[in-house]
């Protein structure tokens, strides 16, 4: 017998739907306790292959072209949200109900992203104090029934503080601790005067950049917001750590060649693996979710 409509939960941009998926959902993802996304599947492709080296590693387990889901061990799943609040806001909704079906245990988010970063080396790793939005606020700012809602985005204080700390301790890594100016274009919103007919001139743009670095930003990018916005109304935990390929306040775009801002990315995928991984060997995974 069909199921009727109201018991069916289609997660359209992952390719699963409920009932029918519940079993496979429940033996894959059932014990999954930390949730990382990135912006792109060769990043995941790169975290993944830091928790396992084996094939199944690197199966994607997203049933659309949309997102890559990896599940390199149990209890890590790592996931791509592509750019921007419209397309992180997706994922991040999927994957939540995907692990509410599958009954997994209290899990954290932990978003491992590229940035610019403002006033910080080309390489450090920002870990976000907040995320704030244009305004410099930590909310969200979003049209819901005709009104403008401002949804407040939280990020976990511990979690960023023990990811800080780790992070720290390695010495090839540069690591800062800052507010994360979350834009919602690429070019106009993170005062680029390089796209198509630039709002401003150059030298708005730089004041701006100044007034954010002087309020406490130290990286720009484009989903730490819907992040913290979401994981603070479903009260997961949640931390950022992105990489700089660009110091704003004296470049707009990176000048440095693909190679070496894949070498910058790959250290800092190395160390943050390596801060998930002693997350679980001393059980401080449980402390976590202590909220
Ligand atoms: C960082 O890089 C992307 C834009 O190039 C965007 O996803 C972000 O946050």
């Amino acid at each position: 017998m069909p199921t009727p409509i109201e018991q069916l939960t289609i997660l359209y941009h992952i390719g699963y739907r409920f009932p029918r998926d519940e079993a496979l959902v429940q033996s894959l993802f059932g014990e999954v306790r930390v949730a990382i996304i990135c912006g792109t599947s060769s990043r995941a492709r790169k975290l993944a292959h830091c928790f396992s080296q084996s094939n199944a590693a690197q199966h994607n387990h997203c049933h659309t072209d949309r997102f890559t889901i990896l599940l390199p061990v149990p209890t890590v799943l790592i996931a791509t949200h592509g750019i921007g609040l419209g397309s992180a806001d997706c994922l991040l909704n999927d994957l939540h109900q995907l692990l509410t079906f599958a009954h997994a245990p209290p899990y954290a988010f932990l978003r491992v992203g590229s940035s610019g970063g403002l006033g910080v080396p080309l390489g450090s790793v920002v870990v976000s104090r907040n995320a704030v939005n244009g305004a410099l606020r930590p909310e969200l700012p979003v049209t819901v029934l005709g009104a403008v809602r401002h949804l407040p985005a939280k990020l976990d204080a511990t979690l960023s503080r023990k990811l800080y700390a780790f992070l720290n301790k390695t010495p090839a890594l540069n690591c800062v601790m800052g507010d994360t100016l979350c834009a919602e274009t690429f070019f106009d919103s993170q005062a680029r005067t390089d796209g198509v007919q630039p709002l401003f001139s150059p030298h708005q743009a730089a004041d701006y950049l100044k007034r954010c670095h002087d309020a406490g930003v130290r990286n720009i990018e484009m989903e730490s917001l819907p992040l913290a916005a979401f994981a603070n109304r479903v009260g997961v935990p949640a931390a950022v750590a992105c990489v700089t390929f660009v110091d704003r306040l004296q470049d707009e775009t990176p000048t440095e060649l693909e190679n070496k801002l894949m070498e910058l990315e790959s250290s800092a995928v190395v160390t943050i693996t390596d801060f998930v991984k002693s997350l679980f060997v001393s059980c401080k995974v449980d402390e976590l979710m202590v909220n």
